[in-house]
């Protein structure tokens, strides 16, 4: 008999979902994530015809070189900056993402870290549970308004829009920087103006990022930028990392310069700088803007729906979904 495709999964993922992937493949499964270092990674591949992974698996040139079966790469994610796309590309192998399915539920996650930010509320919880409240204080733990404030907007894709439409529930003033305009419609229908990124800087209460990360986009956040802001803005990351120099905000949140920030993502994640665990005036949070149960499944749903199609199987073959296209420049 003509042996079946072989594919392997990163991660435990859920199991009814990634049980589909059975009927068409073998599937190799690693279930202990701290393996999953360069070595490992490309010792998975070797001999497969397809994987599914997650944003902890980077997939290099190396592993590339490495896996001369591969013909596809079905991330779980929107963010594919774990991928070596050029590489997969140079090879033909199919590289996917997760888009669309994920775009609300991480809206609302950025809508509700910028919420915590203004209003203190890790920070004032902290308080509370520290056993410091020693009764109601009339000036104790006071933050900025969302409504009649200023919402900025750094990279003004999917999830942009998303947070955009929410800002006018708040009656919020939106404004936006992104590599390139929006289209007058779109702009009018999430009602966010386009302004340049020092204008950006200067104007925003409140910038939330939501920007691919990229050569282009690295420490686009860095000092001189922070500088920009006025003192009692809040920065809102839920992008990558690598978008802030760390280093750079925490010396503007401990310096005054910058009134509170709140973060989902981090450079040398799961790592967190000490300086930012440290600061009070700081929400941190693991990496869970997409982290709704039904989100979670969709993007593995879609991510298998990828691998089938991406490997020439099931009722979309040879036409994976959301294919990640050719001349992509970052991870969006
Ligand atoms: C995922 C993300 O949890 O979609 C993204 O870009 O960062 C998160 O939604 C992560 O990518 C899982 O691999």
């Amino acid at each position: 008999a003509e042996s079946r495709p072989k594919v392997w999964v990163s991660q435990p993922l859920f199991d009814d979902i990634v049980a589909r992937l059975h009927a068409h493949f073998d599937v190799v499964q690693v279930p202990d994530v701290s393996e999953h270092d360069a070595a490992a990674i490309a010792d998975a591949l070797r001999d497969v015809d397809g994987a599914l992974v997650t944003l902890n698996e980077r997939i290099d040139g190396d592993a590339i070189a490495e896996a001369p079966k591969l013909r596809a790469i079905a991330n779980v994610g929107v963010g594919y900056n774990n991928l070596d796309v050029p590489a997969l590309h140079a090879r033909d192998i199919v590289a996917t993402n997760t888009p669309d399915v994920l775009t609300e539920t991480t809206a609302d996650f950025g809508f509700a870290l910028m919420m915590a930010a203004a209003r203190r509320v890790t920070e004032a919880e902290r308080h509370l549970r520290a056993g410091k409240w020693q009764g109601w204080n009339f000036k104790g733990l006071l933050g900025a308004d969302l409504h009649g404030s200023t919402l900025g907007i750094l990279g003004m894709g999917r999830i942009g829009q998303g947070i955009a439409k929410r800002a006018s529930g708040f009656d919020m003033r939106v404004i936006y920087h992104n590599r390139s305009r929006l289209p007058a419609d779109v702009e009018r229908a999430v009602n966010a103006s386009y302004v340049e990124f020092d204008t950006l800087l200067a104007q925003a209460d409140h910038l939330v990022l939501v920007l691919p990360y990229s050569a282009a986009s690295h420490h686009i956040v860095d000092a001189a930028a922070l500088a920009k802001m006025q003192p009692t803005a809040t920065l809102t990351n839920i992008a990558r990392g690598g978008i802030v120099d760390e280093a750079a905000l925490a010396d503007a949140l401990a310096g005054g310069r910058l009134a509170s920030a709140a973060l989902d993502v981090f450079e040398g994640e799961p790592a967190v700088d000490p300086r930012l665990l440290a600061l009070d005036n700081i929400v941190l949070t693991p990496h869970i803007a997409s982290g709704s149960l039904a989100t979670r499944r969709a993007m593995v749903t879609l991510a298998v729906d990828n691998l089938i199609a991406a490997l020439g199987a099931g009722p979309d073959a040879g036409n994976p979904p959301t294919p990640i296209a050719p001349a992509a420049k970052g991870g969006k």
